[in-house]
């Protein structure tokens, strides 16, 4: 096609003024350059596994969704108002099949506004879930659609526009599994809540009387605890056999950062990203997700030494989730060496550039492209099955910048260069979230499968509430 043709949306950011400021008094924002530690978890609680949603109907596959408001044993004996879906926190883990056709009903069984984002997943707009999708108190919808995108750990989490960071810290998350013919063919460690687990990671911050205070919690720069819950769990521990365990990491945290490793330094094989397996599993020390960002990793338990006082550590080697290794050695799964067949080097690197974002400020006043969203207004327009090349530029303020984590919806894309550099092996993979550091550009290719309205914005999520979200029309 005749690229020419494509004209170029976004900001035009060839002036960036903040480059000559001298690099050292630029601090980051204080609550992200000096973010409070987590609580080591004292080990107390093994790590509840989301149930796996039971379909309705033999026939055509349906699966009900409930908004719900309940109370959760956190702690023990103490009951702190959350909120979840199917269930009184967080919700389900739903599995679809590539190439099935599903039905998924939708009921808002909150006192408030909801909506249902299919963090990931490849739907046509109306059935995305953003923030036009609006279902009052009591509403329902159902919606049809053919699953038909590769095996991947995806999540779903409400969107509603100036809630969404409350109904998620509140418990508003799921997990959304798509396997494939190409997935179950591999070998890999695949049994649900034995050798394949998923970890949700939140930070939370409980008042004296053990609840949520969402407005007394909420910093505006992205709110960050001193508690961590996985799956909801305190002060979890996991239990495992002596054999090779598959964790499907989810950074469900509104705005922290982890840097996941474990605290032997032994080293673990990252098989996946957001959106897919990687052609090759990478071997890595530790990992970095920001908040929406996914990795599927494997761990290989026969071949760690020292399995007293395991755990899964953070940067700053807090402890995050203890590990209890049983004597008993598992399945004989594997992880091959070929898993994808992902071309990156391919006509994509050649594109122009057709769409430029740019991400700046802090608190309430974060922009992109120098405006907050609008619900009139539609930032970007792009075609159905055409690959455009997005750059993403993070423009450094006065204070220096913070990380954003800059999500599209609808699509998984992938990562063509950091600052003009080839990106790291464990990010060229589908992706559709990606951090993007201070003063950083990085360029993506985009394509949309479907054609509909879509959100693009910031996944902190009290700077997606403050209005760091554009749209983009598919057509
Ligand atoms: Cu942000």
């Amino acid at each position: 096609m005749d690229h020419s043709s494509m004209k170029m949306e976004g900001m035009d950011h060839s002036s960036k003024d903040m480059k000559d400021m001298d690099q050292d008094k630029m601090k980051g924002h204080e609550s992200h350059s000096n973010v409070v530690s987590l609580n080591n978890s004292t080990g107390v609680n093994e790590v509840n596994i989301p149930a796996e949603l039971k379909r309705n109907n033999k026939d055509e596959v349906v699966y009900t969704v409930r908004a719900q408001k309940g109370k959760t044993e956190i702690f023990d004996g103490v009951q702190t108002n959350t909120y979840g879906y199917n269930g009184s926190f967080l919700g389900p883990m739903i599995r679809l099949e590539k190439g099935e056709t599903v039905k998924i009903r939708t009921i808002n069984e909150l006192d408030e506004d909801t909506t249902f984002h299919w963090h990931g997943l490849e739907v046509s707009g109306e059935k995305d879930g953003g923030p036009q999708s609006i279902l009052k108190p009591g509403e329902e919808n159902t919606f049809e659609f053919k699953v038909n995108q590769e095996a991947a750990t995806l999540w779903f989490h409400p969107h509603p526009h100036g809630k969404a960071a409350e109904q998620v810290y509140n418990g508003l998350a799921g997990l959304v599994y798509i396997e494939d013919d190409h997935s179950k063919s591999l070998g890999l460690p695949n049994d649900y809540g034995k050798n394949d687990f998923p970890l949700i990671f939140q930070d939370r911050i409980f008042d004296d009387k053990k609840q949520l205070n969402y407005s007394a919690a909420m910093n505006t720069d992205g709110t960050i605890g001193d508690t961590l819950l996985i799956n909801g769990t305190l002060n979890p521990k996991l239990t495992v056999n002596k054999e090779k365990v598959r964790l499907r990491l989810l950074n469900g945290s509104n705005a922290r950062n982890y840097t996941f490793k474990l605290n032997t330094g032994d080293s673990f094989l990252q098989i996946a990203t957001d959106g897919g397996f990687l052609n090759e599993p990478v071997s890595l020390k530790e990992i970095t997700l920001t908040p929406s960002e996914r990795a599927e990793i494997v761990v290989d338990f026969s071949k760690i030494k020292e399995v007293n006082d395991l755990a899964l550590i953070n940067e700053d080697r807090s402890v995050l989730l203890p590990f209890v290794v049983t004597d008993q050695s598992g399945e004989t799964s594997m992880v091959p060496k070929k898993l994808n067949d992902l071309s990156l080097e391919d006509k994509e690197m050649d594109l122009p550039v057709t769409k430029k974002v740019e991400l700046f400020g802090m608190m309430d006043m974060v922009t992109i492209n120098g405006k907050k969203f609008d619900p009139e207004r539609i930032d970007f327009t792009q075609k159905q099955g055409v690959t455009e090349v997005w750059e993403i530029y993070n423009k450094p303020d006065m204070m220096g910048g913070m990380i954003h984590p800059f999500h599209i919806h609808g699509a998984q894309f992938k990562v063509l260069s950091r600052d003009e550099k080839k990106p790291p092996e464990n990010e060229q993979g589908w992706k559709d979230s990606i951090s993007v550091k201070p003063d950083e550009t990085v360029k993506i290719a985009v394509q949309f499968k479907h054609k509909g309205i879509y959100m693009f914005h910031c996944h902190i999520l009290e700077h997606e509430d403050n209005g760091m979200m554009g749209q983009i029309k598919v057509e």
